[in-house]
């Protein structure tokens, strides 16, 4: 048999569910991609019958990571279906909040997730610690990782694992692999920035919990407003927020950055992680309110990587299918009118490649029937690639400056043309550039959030509930992977349907009852792979979306049993 399957599940660093299965030809180029979760959360039934107040508390257990972008999704739905605006200063609170989580998403992203896809540790323990330290001269004048007695250090504290035997969180890599094109002393570089990252990510969780109260999963979000009224008066809290958000700032500009740019230059030839665009389409929502009417970034779509044209969004044209997920409704149905009933076929007995390169049994994918338990969402019957390199290239294809200056300066720096963002790299370098973009106009928020507090105090706007009357709404923003959307409908003062439709969702697709493949699937198709039993190219192809597959599929009974029934009554 010349064709041959690959597995790999799982295939994230974060709480992995996603499974990926590749058929590849007798050359070893990728002829069939599968993406598909194993897991089933079924959030969206779970909220059923809930009072709507409480919909932003159960909506951000989606996941432990994007935690703020569900429980905001939460809530600002129930406040559109309700027809309530928050005032400015809960609003500008909201985007601080958003800051901390997108600065802490996107560098634990590139670090803990998927820099090791870049950086060779192996190789780093060879590095010439002074020659290492002038390179890092060579993308920054200031470097994070310098001085050739700290990186002295750092290889150290990583050889005392390797002598052990035990190479801790870089076990079980593929360490050596022909398609690392980094340096020693480049790898020893985004080591030190590895190791700098951890405690980094602390400082930016702090940053949440100043007006969250706590980090993951913050608190102070409710209908109508923000309750961290306390916080938004003391100037000291004000301050801190400052000067964590200056700490995470320095490490974007003299570590992420110049970390990207010596990518970017490092694997300008390597074939595997160039011209990869995957689903060409790119759909973005307005997000970051920095000021009155003022979003950061702008919404659009562009279709087959058209930069001159960016459409708007018609929200009547989202749709979300199950002919190939585990799921009883075949049918492309709006989020209003969304199901979500379980209907799951298991998988097929086959042979796939074992890590040492021979053919074994293993259980498969049916591929010819369902294989995922993450719905296919459309636009207008399109699959659409969400994430940082929507945001990025639709703004920038709508001329919106603050995003053409950061950009700009990067392909300068990089000597990359434009389209060199539709790949693997590209993915990677993109949510880079969102970080710093986020992170030069952070203070914009939060200095019109100061000017707006001297006349104005509103930190919540009032409402009622009617219980007589059928309400629905959405809230349609960006998380930190891409385009969110959460639907609601409340009936008798209770949530009546609840549909999540979010970033891995769209990215993680399966095929849709026409074929047409999801971005992760469709990136992979063509690509030929070094080593069928080290299958890196495809490991870091798929990171450079940052899956999270928690969030895509949203108290799980693996018997499907009824666990408890709760009855509530929010007139009480
Ligand atoms: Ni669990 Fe999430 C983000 C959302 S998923 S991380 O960002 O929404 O794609
Ligand atoms: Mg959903």
């Amino acid at each position: 048999m010349s064709e041959k399957r690959i597995v790999i599940d799982p295939i994230t660093r974060i709480e992995g569910h996603l499974r990926i299965e590749v058929v590849v030809d007798e050359n070893n180029v990728v002829k069939e991609a599968y993406s598909g979760s194993t897991l089933w959360r079924g959030l969206e039934q779970i909220v059923k019958n809930r009072d709507p107040r409480d919909a932003g508390f159960f909506m951000q257990r989606i996941c432990g990571v994007c935690t703020y972008s569900h429980y905001r999704a939460g809530i600002v739905a129930v406040e559109n279906a309700l027809g309530i605006k928050p005032p400015l200063n809960a609003e500008l609170t909201r985007t601080l909040m958003n800051a901390a989580l997108y600065l802490h998403d996107h560098i634990v992203h590139f670090y803990q997730l998927h820099g090791m896809d870049w950086a060779d540790v192996v190789s780093a323990l060879s590095a010439d610690v002074h020659k290492a330290s002038e390179e890092a001269f060579k993308y920054t004048s200031t470097p994070f990782a310098t001085g050739a007695d700290k990186l002295k250090e750092v290889k150290e504290r990583v050889e005392a694992f390797v002598k052990k035997g035990n190479l801790g969180p870089f076990a079980n890599a593929y360490w050596g692999h022909s398609t690392y094109k980094f340096t020693p002393e480049q790898n020893l570089i985004v080591l030190s920035h590895y190791l700098e990252c951890l405690s980094i990510q602390r400082t930016a969780a702090q940053m949440m919990a100043i007006f969250g109260a706590k980090n993951p999963h913050p608190q102070s979000l409710t209908v109508g407003g923000v309750t961290c009224v306390m916080d938004l008066m003391d100037p000291a809290r004000m301050g801190e927020y400052m000067s964590k958000f200056a700490e995470i700032k320095e490490f974007v500009d003299r570590a992420y950055y110049p970390d990207i740019l010596m990518a970017a230059k490092a694997y300008a030839n390597e074939p595997s992680v160039l011209n990869d665009v995957g689903v060409s389409n790119l759909f973005c929502y307005d997000e970051f309110l920095i000021g009155k009417n003022d979003h950061l970034f702008k919404g659009g779509i562009i279709l087959n990587g058209d930069l001159s044209k960016v459409y708007d969004i018609d929200e009547d044209k989202i749709t979300e299918e199950a002919t190939r997920a585990w799921y009883k409704n075949d049918k492309a149905l709006h989020p209003y009118d969304g199901e979500t009933e379980a209907n799951y076929t298991g998988l097929v007995d086959g042979e796939s490649i074992d890590g040492e390169g021979k053919l074994a049994h293993s259980k498969l994918f049916d591929t010819k029937g369902k294989y995922s338990w993450i719905k296919a969402p459309r636009y207008d019957g399109m699959p659409m690639q969400v994430g940082p390199i929507a945001s990025i290239v639709i703004n920038y294809a709508k001329g919106n400056e603050r995003v053409k200056k950061v950009v700009d300066e990067f392909l300068a720096k990089s000597g990359l043309p434009l389209s060199a963002v539709f790949s693997t790299l590209g993915r990677t370098a993109a949510r880079m550039l969102e970080a710093k973009v986020v992170a030069e106009h952070t203070m914009d928020a939060f200095n019109a959030l100061i000017e707006n507090l001297k006349t104005d105090q509103e930190t919540c706007t009032k409402y009622v509930i009617d219980n007589k009357k059928e309400y629905k709404g959405n809230f349609q923003g960006n998380a930190p992977r891409g385009a969110l959307s959460h639907w609601c409908r409340i009936k008798d003062g209770v949530i009546s349907n609840w549909q999540a439709v979010v970033p891995s969702t769209w990215n993680a697709s399966p095929k849709d009852a026409k074929g047409q493949m999801g971005s992760y699937e469709a990136c992979l198709v063509g690509m030929k792979i070094a080593d069928l039993s080290k299958p890196l190219e495809i490991i870091r192809k798929i990171h450079s979306y940052d899956p999270c597959i928690a969030c895509a599929v949203h108290v799980m009974d693996t018997k499907g049993n009824d666990l408890s029934t709760y009855k509530i009554n929010p007139n009480l």
